[in-house]
């Protein structure tokens, strides 16, 4: 005869539930009865043990402590905020694993309208055993098949129907509609599913059974769903607790103490997932011998041993293995016992339930141990009352100890005096013991007194709450779906950036020749890369980029120094008069010239000029058109080193001696090259963007001579002005073109430089503001002010190190009203922007570096790319998919990209000192 008796154990001593003693049949029988009574008596001291351990195993999993595993879980559900009552729609709930071997259906219609409520329709389904114990795909197949013969009875015609799946288990969720089992509880264990995503196992067995068009849109646990089945007027309940044949509860926590989420403002649902509490050995002081032989005998032994103090599923169990054992040790039932008393599950929830509530009144009792085959006499009936007492009472003390360790953290999460909180409850626990509520709120009150706690039943054991959360992920679904739709045009296949490859390199031949083409290919002069033999001091200017900047440009045996001065050139100026903008220029000039002690020197100067010229000579450049926001009158068709020279001749007492103009392409290269004789490409993405590169000088129209290089400025911003990349152009793309000051021009650059993501992001929050996606669709003047979305805005937006949080603090700065969705939707559209501008710059390259292996009829060419430009430079991501973009097209060169680390005016220095010792050799 096995007999159970209490363990005593220390706290936390070792592993739970040694084998169970057997406990000797005292002879005096009230001592036994006593002695089996008092081992459910919690004390208040235990209580508050059992609170403070939870509490820190809560804040332990919080933090994102692994190891030791704590022993509940704390996941995060996704949920981030309680109802607002505006939720309307009809929505499908399908409830599986609160009530044990049954799933529940209901057809939830919100209104939206506060108080407005519409009575669910719903339907039962009791799910045999061996569904609950079988392979995983056989449950879910009969789910689906319950949810057809569910709809079979409603006009749902072929409608797209909205599913919340209620999933009462413990999974890590890795979005609303993406939950992975981590381990069956109660009475399920099917095979297949542990470590599975339930929604698609879901959505598999819908499709199988192929009867409807359902589509499930979040997966929520039966706490979530009490929680949010609050009604709006009597809460916020921000705290859900169910009790029906296991146990759980979830609240809304502060999202920065949630380890695992990198968001730290506003809250999430989180559910604790407390059952598991104590499977590290923190209940041996509580544990009875009756709960070690529960558990031996369960489907998950070691496993949730809180649940199997509290939970439905156990309570009966617990009572039978009580009333067994005095049975068999006499003392019950005149020593007899029944096979329905010795076999497992005999008594269930309904049964303590009836037999506890002292009103039901012995002859309850009286009938319900006659259908165990029992015989009991009067005492009997009385001590199983007792037992069944005991037995409810310390399920609810402790489930009550577990809510009180929530409560606190609450209150001091929330820096609160007093927390006051209102707890949506829910389970058949609640509805069939009454005094389980009672107690629970006496001990909470005797454990947290500064907690003021209203409890508040959920209606319809919380599918509206599950539907709740079904409309807010339902339109989460809609919105992501909009935004997918909107970002389409920007997602650039192999074959779309393949096509782009190969239309350049058909424009760089024709441009070449001398053809119509997009692409200028303009000759720049420059013929050689430098060979380290340059010497002297040379002056150079930057004008084109973010910064006009002037230089002292020392190139000497041990390397070149430089020396240099930002200057601004304000817009009117840009925009202004050709001759007040090159006065600008001198006077820029003359005042580096006074502070570096120049003045009066007549060095030779390097023009570094970032705009379309073409060249007559390496002095010689007319401006073909402004490009970057610059307009100064009376400019284009000129040759823009007399305009400087013009201007240098306004001015008295200024000799400059200006050498060459380069573009700021050719200044990159030459500066690169200066390092790396394999440097024969120059790239810019920066306000603007375009590339040069040494072509043969036998394959430049125009240009004298069959051998050798000249270095081609290819003006690639313009590729696309024909209208070949018409196909790839959107409606965002349109918008800026035609805002801009050079409608029709650029097309290419607008599509990339610096000077116009931030635009077309903008254009695109306009547009999502306006579907209702984006800001609850509200349209802020700030998202109406031209250029207000910087292009650094997205590489701050885009950098790794950055949390959401901080992406929210960017947005926030700009006036704009967001959610935490929100700010990963706007992340989302920047990472879509500039994946697609790194994607054609990188086809752009990989189509000039195959033009020069071809050109040199190479197997395989080894080639340097001098890079320049803030946006490359800066932007988190763009350097590496250029790369990627350019390996994946031109997989037989092999590319180096070298950033510039001194700009392009130390290549106006290098042109000059290549054209000043050109010209002294050819002086001798
Ligand atoms: C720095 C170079 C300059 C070039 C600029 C482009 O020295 O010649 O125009 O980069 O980058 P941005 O300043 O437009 O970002
Ligand atoms: C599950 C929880 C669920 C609770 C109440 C437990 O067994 O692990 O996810 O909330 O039962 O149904
Ligand atoms: C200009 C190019 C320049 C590029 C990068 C473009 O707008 O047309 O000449 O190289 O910007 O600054």
């Amino acid at each position: 005869m096995d007999s159970i008796g209490p363990v005593g154990l220390q706290q936390g001593e070792g592993a739970p539930c040694y084998p169970q003693e057997s406990l000797p049949c005292p002879s005096d029988s009230s001592e036994l009865v006593q002695e089996c009574l008092r081992q459910f008596k919690v004390t208040g001291a235990q209580l508050r043990q059992i609170q403070a351990s939870l509490l820190s195993s809560m804040e332990q999993a919080l933090g994102g402590q692994v190891s030791p595993a704590s022993a509940v879980r704390m996941l995060p559900t996704y949920v981030g905020s309680t109802p607002h009552g505006t939720e309307q729609g009809d929505f499908l709930v399908l409830e599986l694993g609160a009530t044990g071997a049954s799933l529940r259906i209901l057809w939830v219609t919100l209104t939206g309208t506060e108080g407005h409520r519409m009575e669910p329709r719903s339907q039962e389904f009791v799910i045999p055993q061996e569904v609950m114990l079988g392979p995983g795909q056989q449950l879910f197949d009969f789910a689906a098949c319950c949810l057809s013969e569910f709809l079979d009875a409603l006009p749902v015609g072929n409608q797209n129907l909205q599913l919340g799946f209620s999933f009462s288990f413990p999974c890590h969720q890795t979005g609303l509609d993406r939950s992975t089992l981590i381990s069956w509880t109660k009475g399920f264990r099917c095979s297949g599913v542990e470590g599975q995503d339930v929604v698609q196992l879901l959505r598999d067995a819908i499709q199988r059974q192929g009867a409807y068009s359902i589509d499930v849109v979040a997966v929520v646990n039966d706490t979530v769903g009490t929680m949010m089945g609050c009604e709006p007027g009597v809460g916020p309940c921000e705290v859900g607790l169910v009790v029906d044949t296991g146990t759980n509860a979830c609240y809304m926590e502060e999202a920065r103490h949630v380890a695992v989420l990198d968001e730290d403002r506003g809250r999430v649902c989180v559910s604790v997932e407390w059952g598991s509490f104590g499977d590290d050995g923190a209940l041996g002081p509580v544990l009875t011998t009756f709960d070690c032989a529960l558990d031996r005998e369960s489907l998950n032994p070691g496993a949730q041993r809180f649940e199997k103090m509290i939970g439905g599923l156990y309570l009966g169990e617990l009572v039978r293995l009580v009333l067994a054992h005095l049975a068999q040790c006499g003392v019950l039932f005149g020593g007899c016992t029944s096979p329905a008393l010795l076999s497992r599950g005999s008594i269930l929830l309904e049964h303590v339930a009836e037999m506890e509530d002292p009103s039901a009144g012995a002859a309850r009792v009286h009938t319900i141990l006659q259908d165990l085959g029992l015989s009991p006499g009067a005492s009997d009936v009385e001590l199983v009352q007792h037992v069944c007492a005991a037995v409810c009472m310390r399920a609810a003390q402790l489930c009550a100890a577990a809510l009180a360790a929530v409560l606190s953290h609450l209150q001091h999460s929330r820096e609160q005096q007093t927390l006051q909180i209102t707890v949506a409850t829910g389970g058949r626990v609640f509805e069939r013991q009454p005094r389980f509520l009672s107690i629970l709120q006496e001990t909470v009150m005797f454990l947290a007194p500064e907690c003021d706690v209203s409890f508040i039943p959920s209606l319809d054991g919380g599918g509206r709450g599950v539907a709740m959360v079904t409309a807010v992920a339902a339109r989460l679904a809609a919105h992501r779906r909009l935004l997918e739709e909107t970002l389409a045009p920007f997602r650039l296949n192999r074959e779309q950036l393949a096509a782009v490859q190969a239309q350049m390199r058909e424009a760089m031949t024709k441009g070449l020749r001398g053809e119509a083409s997009s692409l200028r290919m303009l000759p720049t002069y420059v013929r050689a890369t430098p060979d380290g033999s340059e010497r002297g001091d040379f002056l150079a200017l930057d004008l084109g980029g973010t910064n006009f900047r002037v230089l002292l440009v020392r190139v000497a045996t041990g390397g070149v120094q430089i020396t240099n001065q930002v200057y601004s050139i304000p817009e009117c100026v840009a925009q202004g008069s050709g001759q007040q903008l090159f006065d600008h220029i001198v006077d820029c000039i003359v005042d580096f010239q006074q502070k570096q002690g120049l003045s009066g020197q007549s060095l030779p100067l390097g023009f570094t000029f970032s705009f379309p010229c073409r060249q007559l000579g390496l002095d010689q450049g007319i401006l073909l058109n402004w490009t970057k926001g610059f307009n100064a009158s009376d400019c284009e068709g000129q040759d823009v080193v007399c305009l400087l020279r013009e201007a240098i001749g306004r001015r008295k007492a200024v000799e400059l001696n200006v050498v060459a103009i380069v573009n700021d392409t050719v200044g990159t290269m030459m500066s690169c090259g200066y390092e790396d004789p394999h440097c024969e490409v120059g790239l810019i993405v920066g306000t603007g963007t375009n590339a040069c590169y040494m072509e043969e000088l036998r394959n430049v129209a125009g240009v004298a001579g069959d051998s050798g290089h000249m270095c081609i400025n290819m003006e690639w911003g313009a590729f696309g002005d024909d209208g070949s990349l018409g196909v790839l152009s959107t409606c965002f793309d349109a918008r800026v073109d035609q805002a801009s000051i050079n409608p029709g021009k650029q097309r290419f650059e607008k599509m990339i430089s610096g000077m116009y993501l931030g635009e077309i992001v903008r254009h695109i929050l306009l547009h999502l503001t306006s579907l209702g996606v984006l800001f609850r669709g509200q349209q802020t003047q700030c998202l109406q002010t031209r250029d207000i979305f910087k292009t650094k805005f997205l590489s701050e937006i885009e950098s790794d190190s950055l949390a959401l949080r901080q992406v929210r603090a960017i947005l926030e700065d700009l006036g704009l009203p967001l959610t935490s969705d929100d700010a990963l939707m706007v992340l989302e559209v920047c990472q879509a922007v500039s994946q697609r501008a790194a994607q054609l710059c990188g086809a752009g390259v990989a189509a000039v570096v195959e033009k020069i292996r071809e050109n040199r009829g190479l197997e395989e060419l080894t080639v340097s790319v001098g890079v320049d430009g803030t946006l490359y430079k800066l932007h988190p991501h763009f350097s590496s998919l250029v790369a990627a973009t350019v390996r994946e097209l031109a997989p037989r060169c092999v590319v180096t990209f070298l950033q510039s680390e001194d700009g392009s005016g130390k290549g106006a220095a290098l042109v000059t000192a290549v054209a000043c010792r050109l010209a002294q050799t050819a002086c001798v």
